[in-house]
């Protein structure tokens, strides 16, 4: 059994999610250009989930919570995926509205609050914003490879999105938390959604490059688990029936 995680203080209206496995010369830099997109906006907290890191990643983020309050570290004693880093600070998460970002500064900050605003004004039809990149930071291989797989899902799911692997998204906390749990899950979730009853909303976000340190991913294991991914999301999309509305009778 996970332990329970408590926290005091005040309830922050937003969480920012960050997943991250060895990006110790990305923490300090990252959390800095979060604080100054969301300091003043909203009450938030910064949820770092340290995903088993081997560097100093758990050092510097150790560091830097003595100096902010709102920082929070939640470690896994050993790796378990990006999925599961990510739903892990979903559920430690106190706000209401959850933003995630990857660590590793390829994701700027400065768009959360677009998305944050994307989603509160679609109103509770909408469960997710969902970051589209544009001006793709990353080599011609990788970018190759993803245009690839985002054509073939889009293709296979129609989820009607463009650009389903960026790690800058805002939702509704408790409607991530009401969907199947997969490793990969992260690379799905405007189908996932979707499939929930909601809407998306999309925002453009500009791709930068990796900030230090390197990609966990290679080709492989994208190819293989992606088409395992795809084959699993495509069945439990033709295996659900209408969304029920549910009310009590008195
Ligand atoms: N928690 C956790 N985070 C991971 C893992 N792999 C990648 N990440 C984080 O997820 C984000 C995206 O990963 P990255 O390696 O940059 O993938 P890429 O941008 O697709 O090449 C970064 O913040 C990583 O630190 C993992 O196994 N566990
Ligand atoms: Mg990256």
């Amino acid at each position: 059994m996970p332990e329970p995680m408590t926290q005091s203080g005040p309830q922050p209206a937003v969480s920012i999610v960050v997943p991250v496995r060895n990006e110790a010369e990305n923490v300090a830099p990252l959390i800095a250009e979060i604080a100054a997109a969301l300091d003043g906006r909203w009450a938030y907290e910064i949820v770092y989930v340290d995903d088993g890191s081997t560097d100093a990643t758990p050092q510097r983020l150790a560091a830097l919570r003595a100096e902010r309050p709102n920082l929070r570290q939640i470690r896994h004693r050993s790796s378990c995926g990006q999925s599961a880093a990510v739903r892990t600070g979903v559920r430690a998460a106190r706000g209401a509205i959850v933003a995630t970002l990857d660590g590793d500064g390829q994701n700027n900050p400065a768009f959360i609050p677009d998305l944050i605003f994307a989603l509160e004004q679609g109103g509770a039809r909408v469960g997710l914003a969902a970051g589209q990149r544009v001006g793709r930071k990353d080599t011609g291989f990788k970018r190759l490879q993803s245009r690839v797989a985002n054509k073939v899902r889009n293709g296979i799911l129609r989820d009607g999105t463009r650009d389903s692997g960026c790690g800058l998204k805002a939702f509704r906390r408790e409607v991530f938390l009401s969907l199947p749990y997969f490793d990969g899950l992260h690379r799905f979730l405007p189908a996932l959604v979707r499939r929930e009853g909601f809407d998306i909303v999309y925002v453009d976000v500009a791709d930068r490059p990796r900030l230090s340190g390197r990609s966990n991913y290679g080709f492989f294991d994208r190819l293989w688990v992606g088409l395992m991914d795809l084959a699993g999301v495509w069945w439990l999309i033709r295996r659900k029936k209408a969304t029920p509305v549910a009310t009590e009778v008195n």
